[in-house]
């Protein structure tokens, strides 16, 4: 089954008003990437998220990088129905950073994919493993555990997508080879087979994040479980066209 390619740019906590009007330039002015057969997802910090929806052209989408909940008194948080209310369809969860700095469990995670998805929201759910437990043959019995807790929770698997980001590669520059990858992938995928479904296994994409660049995108799109790319530091680039043109 032929997978959309999806590249999600994840702007993480950087930016200022000036900065991000010329990074939805450099988007807007790319025209020859076409979001029709790509899918094209950008996450800029709370703040910057109403006025990038705005100004992107509209073959590209927005993404919030975390929401609280549906809604209610979470002081300082940010919550689905303010991300639908500007007209959103994305949001990240369980991203390695929230899993290590706020200590978000994979119960969590999963609820907030849940509550993304029941909002009518796409969820793109990361998971991945630390170097030690990569050191410790535990790639696997992780990136499953992670998966698992995810798909207890999903019924509508057309809102979701994969992310799988490994720590170890995460704004460190080093890559995952794209053997390493393409086998976590297909080992994911096959996870998805036999614990969910075969059509759920061959529709959903998978993503590979971690130090993706302009000039390591089209080796690893080349394998055949990797269906797009979460980028962090270089899409807050002109390198992040670059990495688009991969998947064209
Ligand atoms: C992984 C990725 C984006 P970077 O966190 O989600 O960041 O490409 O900077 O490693």
């Amino acid at each position: 089954m032929a997978r959309k390619p999806f590249f999600g740019g994840n702007w993480k906590c950087n930016g200022t008003q000036e900065s991000v009007d010329k990074l939805v330039k450099i988007l807007n002015d790319a025209k020859d990437v076409d979001g029709s057969k790509i899918d094209v997802v950008v996450a800029p910090t709370l703040i910057h998220l109403a006025k990038v929806h705005e100004s992107l052209r509209k073959d590209f989408h927005v993404s919030a990088q975390n929401f609280v909940a549906e809604s209610g008194a979470y002081t300082g948080e940010v919550s689905v129905s303010m991300l639908k209310d500007i007209g959103l369809h994305y949001a990240i969860v369980g991203h390695s950073e929230r899993r290590s700095l706020y200590h978000e469990t994979d119960e969590v995670a999963a609820h907030k994919v849940k509550v993304a998805v029941d909002a009518g929201l796409t969820a793109i759910a990361c998971i991945g493993e630390t170097l030690q437990e990569r050191e410790e043959n535990k790639t696997n019995e992780v990136t499953t555990r992670q998966l698992q807790a995810y798909a207890n929770v999903i019924k509508d698997w057309d809102k979701v997508v994969i992310a799988y980001e490994p720590v170890w590669a995460i704004g460190t520059g080093k890559v995952a080879t794209p053997q390493q990858a393409q086998q976590v992938h297909a080992d994911l995928r096959e996870w998805l087979r036999k614990n969910v479904s075969e059509e759920v296994a061959d529709k959903v994409r998978i993503l590979y994040g971690g130090s993706v660049k302009g000039d390591n995108a089209e080796v690893l799109i080349k394998e055949k479980d990797i269906d797009g790319f979460l980028v962090g530091g270089a899409s807050l680039t002109a390198d992040f066209i670059k990495i688009l043109k991969s998947g064209l």
